[in-house]
């Protein structure tokens, strides 16, 4: 007899593929051949039919209700009356990196009292720069001292995703995780192209996964015991996307930060709640999303990787309730994500993708990025340029930039010196504030 061990090895790595995708009941589609016609709401015409002819009626009648429509359907409402009050400076370090960075790190509460959850924002400011400076926000997916290798940053003490090959395996932070991210965040290039970068671990606002709400800030403004939330009720995405809100709070009083340019940035699930929060809180003066895929930048009727079936699915705490109620007809949905892009405008939108991140839809993104475009032209402003998506790492566009990185799902140098590019032309990165 065959020992069952040897047995695991003798079944080639392509069956076990096979199986798991006869096991998962849900078809996923990724032959362009194969994505059926689709039509798509028009961000020009209000839900009773007028059309929106200049950036005026855009602004006051159809941005609104586009939004709404948002909130109803998709990610949630975010409640009215959270508190907003101010940061507290909790170390700064004036020499760090060499002596390149002054690294702070800023405590920004989320509820009144001392007890409800807060962010520990880690800033990073170029030395070399005088005056306020332009800076690129992002959160990450498994704490600070993941993003960097320097010792003195703590652990996060709170529920983090398992990651064995960090030894993480009961959701608590190791020292062998210190620095594991530093790759997807080339902070030393920012300081060094004049940008600084602050960054907040995600489940610091609310832990990724399901039942996560119950400790994190969702938890914390309703009841732990409601059960039932309305169907329009703020999922984990508007809950993240309220920390960004919060930590561009604490950024706008810094006497080192130009509040007026501060970039949204985001990867995957991360890029969907920066779009999502660069929607709703237009003081953010750029906004990036990179490989947000499905409920981010890609067109959610386009049958293409990732479904509105599969992502509710697996990932049920993300979005409003309501949004469920849409898995099986996803026409019936009365907006689509080039809808949230156009909620940017006339704000500068990078929207990225990577050739093997098929799940994500490279074109369904770009198609996201295209059908935004009538309202930037509301606005005077240009698009991609071109309604054929562009051959990978080439980067295209103006006040709508995209580009399909070659390779697979992930923030690289190469997207983020794009996207420093991008912010070179429409922020400027001179040390002085130029308004
Ligand atoms: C995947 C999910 C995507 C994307 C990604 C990520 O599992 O299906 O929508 O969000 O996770 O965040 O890395």
């Amino acid at each position: 007899m065959i020992p069952r061990r040897s047995l695991r090895l003798l079944v080639p790595c392509w069956w076990i593929t096979l199986l798991l995708q006869a096991a998962d009941p849900i078809p996923i589609n990724q032959e362009e051949s194969k994505v059926p016609a689709y039509t798509l709401p028009d961000p020009l015409r209000s839900t009773s039919g007028e059309p929106v002819r200049t950036a005026a009626a855009w602004s006051g009648m159809r941005r609104p209700e586009v939004l709404e429509l948002f909130r109803n359907h998709v990610y949630g409402r975010t409640p009215e009356s959270l508190d907003r009050s101010g940061s507290i400076l909790v170390s700064d370090h004036p020499q760090a990196r060499g002596g390149r960075a002054t690294r702070q790190r800023i405590r920004v509460p989320l509820t009144r009292g001392s007890d409800g959850p807060a962010i520990d924002l880690l800033v990073y400011l170029p030395n070399a720069r005088s005056g306020k400076v332009p800076v690129f926000l992002g959160l990450n997916f498994d704490g600070n001292h993941t993003v960097t290798l320097e010792p003195d940053i703590p652990l996060t003490p709170g529920w983090v995703p398992n990651r064995p090959q960090w030894g993480i395996t009961n959701h608590a932070a190791t020292e062998a995780s210190r620095g594991s991210a530093a790759g997807r965040w080339p902070i030393d290039r920012l300081l060094e192209r004049g940008y600084g970068l602050a960054t907040v671990y995600c489940g610091e606002i609310e832990p990724d996964h399901p039942e996560g709400w119950r400790t994190g800030l969702r938890g914390a403004v309703i009841s732990p015991e409601l059960q039932a939330p309305a169907a329009d009720a703020w999922g984990a995405i508007g809950a993240w996307a309220w920390g960004l809100t919060r930590a561009l709070d604490a950024l706008e009083t810094h006497p080192r930060v130009d509040g007026r340019r501060v970039a949204v940035i985001g990867h995957s699930r991360l890029g969907k709640t920066a779009l999502w929060a660069g929607a709703q809180d237009s003081r953010f003066a750029l906004v990036i999303s990179n490989e947000s895929g499905e409920g981010g930048a890609a067109l959610a009727r386009r049958d293409f990787g990732e479904t509105l079936l599969r992502i509710n699915t697996s990932f049920p705490h993300w979005f409003c309730s309501r949004f469920k109620a849409y898995n099986h007809d996803i026409a019936a949905l009365p907006v689509d994500q080039h809808e949230l892009i156009a909620l940017i405008a006339p704000r500068p939108v990078y929207v990225a993708s990577a050739t093997e991140d098929l799940w994500a839809d490279p074109k369904g993104e770009f198609l996201g990025a295209l059908g935004a475009e009538p309202v930037y032209a509301l606005f005077g402003k240009k698009g991609l340029g071109t309604s054929t998506p562009p051959p990978s790492d080439r980067p295209i566009g103006d006040s709508i930039g995209y580009h399909n990185r070659s390779g697979k799902h992930d923030i690289t140098t190469y997207d983020w010196e794009r996207y420093m590019d991008f912010a070179d032309r429409h922020l400027g990165t001179r040390g002085a504030d130029t308004h």
